[in-house]
């Protein structure tokens, strides 16, 4: 069997999973909400990484059924959160581009908001910034339905692609997530600085201040070190992502932690 047909009868069979990883204020003591990654369930037989499947189900356009999936799962998941104590906690799915760019999404997502009753403020969509670059026009136009919706809309592994600042500024959007080739590089907070390590920090700084002058949240992925954290506190990032806080873990698993941390 190919991947592409294992993965067909994945979705079909349900042997995917949604697991949660926690975004944490910057101070790193509140969870604010998680971000929905899908994960071929361990325990079928066969068994890849998304960075194995993804890309196929891009290709494919295998991305349609299973991102729909995901967002009927992290949607459904999101309002138990809400009713069981904690309505502020947010949900935030990827978009891959097909997805963003198909032409009923916005109707398909308002769908599945109403079917499981989670208020559009209550998700975050995350497209990447190579998506948000792709047709100016379109994106703009998609974006804007959204944000009516009351959907937040976040640009992820910003800083990786290329769009311009004058799209940022043209877009309606909430928040940043600066890529986390970035964070890895902010190593050390030693003094002294190699002139490389001052301008890895340099260039986190300029990402947040751009954002905030953009009036966006900025978020960091990625952050693995207690050192990156202080680095990100001290250049008044918004919100922390990573194994440092919290690796994607399954629905039952994250909400333990929401009453331990929310
Ligand atoms: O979770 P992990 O880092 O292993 O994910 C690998 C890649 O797969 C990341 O780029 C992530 O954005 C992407 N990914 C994970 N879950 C989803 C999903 O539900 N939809 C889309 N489009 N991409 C996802
Ligand atoms: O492309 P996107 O940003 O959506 O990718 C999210 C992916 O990043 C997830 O698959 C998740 O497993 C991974 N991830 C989350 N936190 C960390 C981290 O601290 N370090 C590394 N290396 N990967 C992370
Ligand atoms: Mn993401
Ligand atoms: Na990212």
């Amino acid at each position: 069997l190919t991947l592409e047909s294992r993965l067909r009868r994945a979705i079909e069979q349900d042997q995917l999973q949604v697991l949660y990883q926690p975004q944490w204020d910057i101070n790193g003591q509140k969870i604010v909400g998680a971000e929905a990654l899908v994960r071929w369930d361990p325990s079928s037989p066969e068994s890849f990484s998304p960075e194995q499947f993804i890309p196929l189900a891009e290709e494919t356009g295998l991305i349609l059924p299973l991102g729909e999936w995901v967002l009927r799962r992290a949607c459904a998941e999101a309002q138990r959160w809400r009713t069981q104590g904690w309505p502020e906690i947010t949900v935030a799915v990827n978009l891959s581009m097909r997805q963003f760019q198909q032409q009923d999404m916005v109707t398909r997502l308002k769908s599945i908001l109403a079917e499981t009753q989670l208020p559009a403020a209550a998700l975050e969509v995350e497209i990447t910034e190579t998506t948000a670059a792709k047709d100016f026009e379109q994106t703009l136009e998609i974006l804007r339905r959204l944000y009516h919706l009351g959907v937040k809309l976040a640009i992820d592994d910003f800083g990786t692609g290329y769009s311009s600042i004058s799209y940022l500024k043209r877009f309606p959007l909430h928040k940043l997530k600066i890529d986390r080739s970035f964070i890895r590089d902010l190593n050390t907070t030693m003094v002294p600085l190699s002139r490389y390590e001052k301008s890895d920090i340099a260039v986190v700084a300029a990402i947040i201040d751009l954002g905030h002058s953009l009036d966006l949240r900025v978020a960091a992925e990625g952050v693995e070190t207690l050192s990156q954290l202080d680095i990100l506190q001290n250049l008044k990032c918004d919100e922390v992502q990573g194994f440092l806080l919290g690796r994607p873990v399954t629905a039952t698993d994250f909400l333990q932690q929401l009453r331990e941390h929310a």
